[in-house]
């Protein structure tokens, strides 16, 4: 993406955009997901049952020639077919160090907060820089982490262009930060903090044809990095456009491997995408310029399946005008809920609250419902378990916990992971990530392969100074 190289005559005969969803309403299930505004960049995340996709916001005029771009949406869904715009949650405004230009960015979680990493225009020397922001949902309200750039020009070994950060925080602790545009892919680790660099940041190696929009994800214990590329040697056919390619590696700085293109040209001359899985189900989404008065300046949204074969390659991405089906999964769906059926114990219940809650089926309205019964620990604090025992032997591929937060003695948790019993001890549930701690929703956790065991354990880590407490938890046959 630079200013210089989209040329103005690409963008002809716009007309006004149809307002199909106002901001706010569930728009039909299609691509471009939202054509009541203009969206680019999008950068998927899943929370408990929801999944979120986080952009910028095209402003240009009809017939513009360059981007005008001054805040962020979050879209989401529960169905990832069916998608609602849930306003603009960060602008240029979020950081009092910068003026114009909210270009991509990306929300990484941790330890219960939420950090969106964006590129925009710094007020000082130099162009682009990347800021960092943070809150304590997936919907905010966000505010600068940081107080000025966390990268920019005077970053030793920045990019030629300092945008479009992707945040990726491996099962170890450790979260590496990549960026760049004008062919410089950078690579630094962060500091638990999520607001810091550590170490020198470096050019990572591998990324063949790199060109912007870098997007890092982890599966089955291989690393995978996405990225625009706008070479016409097998990526598009004028390299005013651009397409996506993809790295794998086994170490998270590198070396990559090339592997393919994911993603071919795009209507727009830009093409940004990210990876995610829902619901068993994986997604790619991208951005297009197939909204009615849509072109390069006036980009939307739009989100597909994506396959991998046995190897673990990628297959091409098959664009649709239809978008995915409805695929509600989550908290209810999927398989049969094992947990009713079981024996349920726990290594403390305090005696006013009610081990039984946390499989008696209630749904809860949100954290603080009580209404049919809430288990906590109050006033212990540290780890704590809950266990299911089945008399008989289960197969079970995913688990949902909705969490009790009373605003008092009981938050949400501080982290929380699955265990099962293998016949002489308890061992991790095979799971891409520790499950969510999310309130106010199911956290859903899809296993990486299916377990039988005659006992499943959640083991909750309580945040300094809080006990924790379950309101559901579901265990789904296999
Ligand atoms: O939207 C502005 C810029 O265009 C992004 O930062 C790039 O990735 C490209 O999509």
């Amino acid at each position: 993406m630079s200013r210089r190289r989209w040329p103005a005559a690409l963008c002809v005969l716009v007309t006004a955009v149809a307002a199909v969803a106002a901001a706010g309403t569930p728009a039909q299930a299609a691509n471009p997901i939202i054509t009541s505004i203009y969206t680019a960049d999008p950068a998927p995340l899943v929370v408990g049952d929801t999944m979120y996709i986080y952009a910028g916001r095209d402003e240009a005029p009809a017939g513009g020639a360059d981007f005008a771009m001054r805040e962020w949406h979050v879209l989401s869904s529960t169905d990832a077919a069916t998608w609602t715009d849930q306003g603009a949650k960060a602008n240029i405004g979020t950081f009092r160090w910068a003026g114009a230009d909210a270009w991509a960015g990306e929300v990484e979680p941790r330890n219960g907060r939420y950090y969106w990493y964006t590129s925009v225009n710094g007020n000082g020397a130099g162009w682009m820089d990347i800021g960092v922001a943070v809150g304590d949902s997936p919907l905010g309200p966000f505010t600068d982490a940081k107080g000025g750039p966390l990268i920019s020009d005077s970053t030793p070994n920045s990019s030629g262009l300092d945008i479009d950060p992707t945040v990726f925080v491996d099962d170890d602790g450790q979260a590496y930060l990549y960026w760049g545009g004008y062919w410089g892919p950078r690579a630094v680790r962060l500091a638990a903090n999520m607001i810091d660099t550590v170490g020198p940041v470096v050019t990572p190696q591998g990324l063949t044809d790199y060109w912007e929009a870098p997007w890092m994800f982890k599966r089955n214990g291989l690393y995978y990095m996405m990225y625009a590329a706008n070479d016409t040697d097998g990526c598009v056919s004028d390299s005013n456009y651009a397409c996506q390619r993809y790295a794998t590696a086994t170490n998270p700085m590198g070396p990559w491997t090339h592997r393919g293109v994911v993603l071919g040209q795009v209507s727009s001359t830009t093409n940004h995408a990210g990876i995610v899985e829902f619901n068993g189900q994986w997604y790619i989404v991208y951005h297009n310029a197939n909204a009615p008065g849509g072109g390069n300046f006036r980009r939307s949204v739009a989100v597909d399946r994506l396959y991998f074969n046995a190897d673990g390659t990628i297959r091409p991405v098959v664009q649709t005008t239809t978008g995915p089906p409805p695929n509600p999964g989550g908290g209810g769906g999927g398989g049969t809920n094992l947990a009713p059926s079981a024996s349920a114990s726990t290594s403390y219940v305090s005696s006013w609250e009610s081990l039984s809650a946390i499989n008696n089926g209630g749904a809860p309205a949100d954290s603080r419902d009580r209404s049919n019964l809430a288990y906590g620990n109050w006033p212990q604090q540290g780890v704590q378990w809950i266990e299911y025992q089945w008399p008989t032997a289960k197969s079970i591929n995913k688990s949902s916990v909705y969490w009790f937060d009373d605003d008092q003695g009981i938050d949400l948790p501080a982290s929380c992971q699955l265990q099962y019993w293998n016949g002489s001890r308890y061992v991790p549930v095979p799971v891409p990530s520790d499950c969510g701690v999310a309130g106010d929703t199911a956290n859903v956790t899809t296993f990486t392969s299916a377990i039988t065991t005659t006992r499943l354990r959640m083991q909750i880590t309580s945040r300094s100074g809080f006990s924790t407490g379950v309101l559901e938890w579901k265990a789904f046959a296999a």
